[in-house]
This record gives structure tokens, sequence and C-alpha cells, in this order.
């Protein structure tokens, strides 16, 4: 192999991994083999088995060889012997660190980073998704150009061609930003037709399912809505925004939209550039974010969540926390109690068993009305039969009626607060103005 840059894992045939970790503190082993194990389910995903797992530990990352050469030159030899294929580092490489790794290891090396987009780009279907995860690449791809690059010539054919004097490195480079700006444009566009879709459902309330990848958001939203959306013990089984309708209590519909997992170290390339997927979730009124209870590392899951939450700008919507996967539990473990007292706005469910999904529909329907308004109104008998068509929007709470007038209190959706004012206006034409709000 010549240098390290962007590799694509061979589909047709399932590669042979090692994968590497780092743990600087001796007390970090532990978490360290765990984000291992994560980084094989990646891997498996991606199409590669975990051969051998190595943890190494050292003071400091080293800055040519990551895990310090004296232990490369020892995995060499174990490379050979155990016929592997692929070396999987679970942190962000340099391109010297990529560089001197492959040509000591005479084998192909991509970091967590890189693999996490292999995934994206195997699993990607819609044309935004594609598009979404090429820019991601390219940007990820564009710092770490070495040498030649020729392949892209034939990929992009024809963009920025090769001026006198310049190296190839410069022709790709500037090959690679013409597209990176052609793909932003793409975007641009597929987002303004995402806000034209969003703005036709306006009236309804909106939840969005988020999570870590796994934690069986796809699964709850056939649960809820019995969609048939693509549910897998895969990791990034979801990478498009799905919407269905959701009919909580007769005449109470919420819109509920599943989309793209998150997961520890998520590129922020990839994040940045799933703007327009990730819309659904920052557009919410509510999100529900899923957790798998079961998972050895639930909290740090729940962690990586709330900071990815914070990076699309949807930490100030509120939350409501579905404890998932609850019949995976042991007995005995504290972990579901411990949550539920960290977190009071939560349910504990099993979106696979249907168990205890009536309580989330409930709790549901109490944040849906916690943001209702109320109005007194008083309207003329006369006029009453135009009031009526308040129905559409409002829950009739009380009624009275004197000798001219129906004293009526209705409660309604801020998102219908149009339609309503439009209907009492024409229901109280002259006559005095609403008695409370
Ligand atoms: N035991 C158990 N398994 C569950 C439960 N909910 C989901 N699963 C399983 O967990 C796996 C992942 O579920 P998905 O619904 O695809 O998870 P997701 O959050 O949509 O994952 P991504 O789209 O990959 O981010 C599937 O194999 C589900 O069958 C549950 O309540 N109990
Ligand atoms: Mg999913």
């Amino acid at each position: 192999m010549s240098d390290n840059k962007l590799h694509t894992i061979t589909r047709s045939e399932r590669e042979r991994a090692l994968l590497i970790g780092l743990s600087v503190w001796p007390e970090e082993r532990e978490t360290t083999l765990e984000h291992l194990e994560e980084l094989e389910l990646l891997a498996d995903t991606a199409g590669a088995d975990t051969v051998l797992k190595v943890v190494q530990g050292l003071p400091r990352k080293d800055s040519a060889f990551f895990i310090g050469k004296g232990k490369v030159e020892e995995l060499a030899q174990v490379v050979k012997d155990e016929n592997i294929t692929l070396i999987i580092v679970d942190d962000d490489l340099s391109p010297v660190q990529a560089r001197n790794l492959g040509r000591m290891l005479e084998r192909k090396v991509i970091d967590r980073s890189g693999l996490i987009l292999d995934i994206f780009a195997q699993r990607a279907r819609s044309s935004e998704a594609r598009t979404q995860v090429e820019l991601a690449q390219l940007q990820y791809m564009l710092p770490r150009l070495t040498r030649q690059w020729t392949h892209l010539s034939k990929q992009f054919g024809g963009i920025g061609t090769k001026g006198p004097g310049e190296t190839q490195i410069e022709t790709d480079r500037r090959m690679i930003r013409s597209r990176i700006a052609h793909l932003r444009e793409k975007l641009e566009r597929i987002e303004v037709q995402r806000e034209t879709q969003r703005k036709g459902r306006g009236d309804h309330f909106r939840v969005a399912l988020v999570g870590y990848t796994n934690a069986g958001k796809s699964t709850l939203m056939n649960e809820l809505s019995g969609a048939a959306v693509h549910a897998e013990d895969r990791l990034f089984a979801t990478l498009d925004s799905t919407v269905r309708a959701v009919e909580l209590t007769p005449g109470r519909t919420i819109l509920l939209s599943d989309t793209v997992g998150f997961i520890r170290k998520l590129p922020s390339h990839l994040v940045a550039s799933f703007r327009s997927t990730l819309a659904e979730a920052r557009e919410a009124d509510l999100l529900l974010h899923v957790v798998d209870v079961a998972s050895s590392t639930v909290r740090e899951q729940i962690k990586v969540v709330e900071e990815t939450l914070k990076e699309i700008e949807a930490d100030r919507i509120p939350v409501v926390m579905v404890f998932n996967k609850v019949d995976l539990l042991q007995p005995g473990d504290e972990t579901l109690a411990e949550l539920r007292e960290r977190y009071p706005e939560s349910v504990a469910i099993s979106a696979m068993r249907g168990l205890h999904i009536h309580a989330l529909r409930s709790k549901l329907v109490e944040m849906v009305e916690e943001t209702f308004c109320e109005r007194l109104v008083r309207i003329p008998l006369a006029r009453y039969s135009y009031f009526t068509k308040v129905y559409d929007y409002a829950d009739v709470i009380g009624k009275e009626f004197d000798e001219e007038h129906a004293i009526i209190k209705i409660r309604f959706s801020p998102k219908v607060r149009d339609h309503v004012e439009h209907i009492l206006a024409l229901a109280m034409a002259q006559e005095m103005s609403p008695l409370a709000t």
C-alpha cells in the first residue's frame, strides 16, 4: 500500500482487521477497551472481522507513530502471521501518523472518522444522504492528501485541469474544493425544499426521535406509528429522516420523525453536512431521547447525544428521556433506577416488546398539552354558528349560557393560534373583546 489517505473497504470480501486503541492513563484502559468493542461493531458494519484488539498504554500520543515505533514494529509480525488486511485506529490520526503506520505495517490504515465515513457512504441511499456523505468525505480527505491522488482525476474527470508547474496535489486539492463548492450548493437547494415541506406541516406538534445509534429509535417509530422504517441490529441503519403522523388520542395528532443516530466522535464534517437531515430534530417542539439502558456504556452514550444536540443547536428543545430495552436488564440492575432519578422527565419502555408504550403516549399527551393556551370567550348566540368551526382546532373545556351569550373556555395548541383567532374574530364581530386570555 502506498499512502494512507482514505481507503474504502472492499465490499466483495470481508477484511481481517486489527483494532488499535490508546490509553493515556492506566485507569483509562477499561474505557479504551469498551471503545474498541464499539469500534468492532463499526468495523463489522463496514465489512471487517476483528482478529485482534490491542490497547497500548503510553503517557501521551506518539506524534510520529501514534502508539510508538516499538509497538508498531512488534505488531508488524502479528499482522503478517494473522493475515490481517486492515488496521483501524480508534482515534483520529494525523496524516503523518497514518502514513508511518501504513508504511511500517504494509497494510491499509484507517482511523475512526474514516471508518464512520465509509459506513455512511455504504449506507447512504437517498440523493440527499449521498450528497451529504460525499461532502463530508471530501472535507475529511482534503488535509490528508499526500503524494499522488491520481484516481480523483478519473472520478471527477475534467474539473480543474493541471496547470503548468503545478504539482498533482495542488490539482487534486483544486478539484476537491470545486467539488465541495458544488455539493454545498446542491445541499443548500435541498435545504430550501425541505424547509418548504416542513412549513407545510406547520399546524402539528413535532416530536423528533434522537439518540445513540442502535438505541431503538426506528423500532419505536414503527411501534408508535405503524410505519415500516428499517430497524436492524447494525450501527447507522438509518441515514435519512422519516416523518409520520401519530394519533396519540382521538383528534390529538403529532408528527414524529426518526433520523440518523449519533455516536462517540461523530466526525464534525458529517454533523455539519447532515444539517438538512438533522433539521427535523433542530426544529422539533419536543425531543424523545431514546437510550439503550442495557448498554454497558449507557452514561457515556447519553453524554455524547447531549453534546451532539448542542452541536446541532437543538439543546434548547424540551427533552423526554426514553429508557429503552428494559427487557434486557438483569434483575437487580440499578442502572434504570439511577437514571430515572437523574432524569425525572422520563419513561422506561421496550420498543421491541411493546412494553409501557401507553406510558410514553400519556407522557407525550401531557407534554403536548402543557404548551396549550386557554381562553375564555363570550360569543353572541346569534353568531354561535360561526364559533362552532373552532372545534376543528380547539377543545372546549367549559361552556355556560346566559340569555344572549355563550361563555366558553377553550384550549388550543399555539400552532393553530392564527386559525383560532380568525374564527373568534368572525364570531365576535362588533362584540366586546375576550374576557380573559
Ligand atoms: N431487546 C430489545 N431490542 C430492541 C429494543 N428496541 C430495539 N431493539 C433492537 O435494537 C436494534 C437497533 O434498533 P433500531 O430501531 O434499528 O435502532 P436505531 O436507534 O434506529 O439505530 P440507527 O438507525 O442505527 O441509529 C434492533 O436489532 C432492534 O430490534 C427493545 O426494546 N428490546
Ligand atoms: Mg434507525
